[in-house]
């Protein structure tokens, strides 16, 4: 398999709990490596860009909310496969549904402040990544 990047979030909720070394665990573990990363206040305008496609959701103001109430860690993960591999190590959007091991399942609050962000898709991935990082700012 191809050794692919994505983007992830580490959410405010988690921050708040100074979860992001026990996270970032998870996916070094996974054999993920993490080749960029900052930590960053969003504002309300950033969150609901970033968030852009969920516009039509009925939880999407909650959600630009939530995103922009405390610290988020951006980071960029490469590995084999990582877009799927990040997913996994995920594990589901509702924590309730989350396999047993995951970071949701261990960490998420609920189905909104559910810890972390992973792209879905490569198509996602180069764009939510570019949103973040410069080219100059990944050094793999
Ligand atoms: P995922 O993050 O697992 O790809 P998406 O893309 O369906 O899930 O949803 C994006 C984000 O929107 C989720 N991470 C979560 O924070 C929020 N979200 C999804 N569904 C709900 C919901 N029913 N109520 C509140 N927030 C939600």
């Amino acid at each position: 398999m191809a050794i692919e990047r994505t983007l992830s979030i580490i959410k405010p909720d988690a921050t708040a709990r100074n979860l992001t070394g026990k996270i970032n665990a998870k996916f070094e573990e996974a054999g993920l490596r993490i080749v960029a990363q900052k930590r960053i206040l969003l504002t309300m305008e950033q969150a609901g860009k970033f968030y852009e496609v969920h516009k039509e959701r009925p939880f999407y103001d909650e959600l630009c909310s939530f995103m922009a109430s405390g610290p988020v860690v951006v980071q960029v993960l490469e590995g084999e496969g990582a877009i799927a591999r990040n997913r996994e190590v995920m594990g589901a959007t509702n924590p309730a549904d989350a396999a047993p091991g995951t970071i949701r399942a261990e960490y998420a609050q609920s189905v909104g402040e559910n810890s972390v962000h992973g792209s879905d898709a490569p198509e996602t991935a180069a764009a939510e990544i570019a949103y973040f990082f410069s080219g100059l700012e990944l050094v793999g």
